[in-house]
């Protein structure tokens, strides 16, 4: 080949290679090929414009990977208060079935006893803020279902059973219904749930209204009791034993001060036959539920508590549900004359305060 190529620069572009020598064969092991290796025009674009792409494949994967991160953060941790954390939010779930599921195992269960509403009945009320303070904490209500209500008073022939079924003899709960029935009983009020079907889990809608029916908790988180208060008392029919703690002193008060007011007149009475009336509690319940006094004139209530151990009062209130009269609460076996001052003819209710569900009827005729 001539060392320098003819013709204008243009023509003398590109620059032709040398004619390639091969080696000589028996130098090398190799095929010839292996070592001419050659990148052509088309070839070396094709490397660059896949370079080009594997790197922009690359930052989008890095990009991805960045937001999911992100994203993820957000779902699990909720930073910035944004959303709710997934484990929080999780285990509110949860405690919202708890509650739900333990407000029909109550309603299933204790409100024939403790009242719908936790108000009390047969058995002490449950509703209560200066009890679901600290003395119906969740471990007291699990000792309670687990052993019976004897653990409350240490009353052996105390009306409430076993609930739970790891108890000897078992009673007819298990562990996760005892668990709903304590996250029932301390459901804070500032909530709202929803009544579900025990079966179907459906919200149960009013058949009325239509509407979803929903419930609140009980517990008040914002309750403190009031500065130098005495707690609760461990068993609770000490709540109404004569001349106790703060809640209870002025019930008893009011109870000692209106049989001494109307002594004198009960004693004018007694002068003119003073009429007595019997009423009996056992089983706590009265055994009557209507009595017949007299009208305009003091009367004596000869209080029968038949329930050892167990205390009953009577209170008379008129239809409008204004106390007219309170008589001293006391456990039984025992019988008490109440001094009840002069009624008006006409119809009262008299009921047990520490009994709600005890209730009866008084004619003053
Ligand atoms: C047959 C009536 C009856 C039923 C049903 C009943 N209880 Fe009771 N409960 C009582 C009585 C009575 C007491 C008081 C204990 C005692 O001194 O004898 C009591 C006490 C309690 C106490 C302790 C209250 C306190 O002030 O210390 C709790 C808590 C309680 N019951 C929860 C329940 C729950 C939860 C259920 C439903 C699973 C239930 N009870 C069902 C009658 C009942
Ligand atoms: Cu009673």
């Amino acid at each position: 080949m001539a060392e320098t190529p003819e013709g204008p620069p243009e023509q003398r572009l590109p620059v032709p290679r040398p004619p390639v020598e091969p080696a000589p064969v028996e130098r090398f092991t190799s095929p010839p090929q292996a070592r001419t290796f050659e990148l052509t025009p088309e070839r070396a674009a094709q490397v660059v414009r896949q370079s080009s792409n594997a790197r922009w494949v690359g930052f989008l994967i890095v990009v991805i990977v960045a937001l999911f991160i992100a994203a993820y953060w957000f779902y699990e941790l909720g930073p910035l208060g944004i959303s709710e954390p997934r484990l929080d939010a999780e285990t509110n779930a949860q405690q919202v079935t708890a509650v739900e599921r333990g407000y029909n195992l109550f309603e299933a269960n204790c409100a024939r006893c403790h009242g719908t509403q936790g108000e009390g009945g047969v058995g002490p009320a449950l509703n209560r803020q200066d009890k679901l303070f600290a003395h119906l904490n969740e471990n007291y209500l699990r000792q309670v279902l687990n052993a019976g209500g004897r653990y409350v008073c240490g009353n052996p022939n105390s009306l409430m059973p076993v609930w739970s079924n790891t108890a000897n003899p078992p009673g007819p709960l298990n562990y996760i219904q005892i668990d709903a029935l304590i996250a029932f009983i301390r459901a804070p009020n500032n909530q709202t749930y929803t009544v579900r079907d025990p079966a179907l889990n459906e919200p149960v809608h009013d058949p009325v209204t239509g509407q979803v029916e929903t419930f609140k908790g009980w517990l008040d988180p914002n309750y403190k009791p009031a500065a130098g208060a005495t707690p609760y008392p461990d068993c609770w029919t000490t709540e109404f034993a004569s001349g106790s703690a703060s809640p209870s002193g002025s019930p008893s008060a009011s109870g000692s001060a209106s049989p001494s007011g109307s002594a004198s007149a009960s004693a004018s009475a007694g002068a003119g036959g003073g009429e007595s009336v019997s009423i009996v509690a056992q089983g706590i319940a009265f055994t009557t539920t209507d009595v017949t006094a007299p009208a305009d004139a003091a009367f004596v209530i000869a209080f029968d508590n038949e329930d050892a151990g167990t205390p009953h009062n009577i209170e008379i209130k008129d239809s409008g549900g204004t106390s007219l009269f309170k008589g001293e609460i006391f456990p039984g076996v025992a019988t008490k004359n109440y001094d009840v001052p002069a009624l008006k003819a006409g119809t009262y209710s008299f009921v047990c305060d520490v009994h709600p569900n005890m209730t009866g009827t008084l004619t003053a005729k």
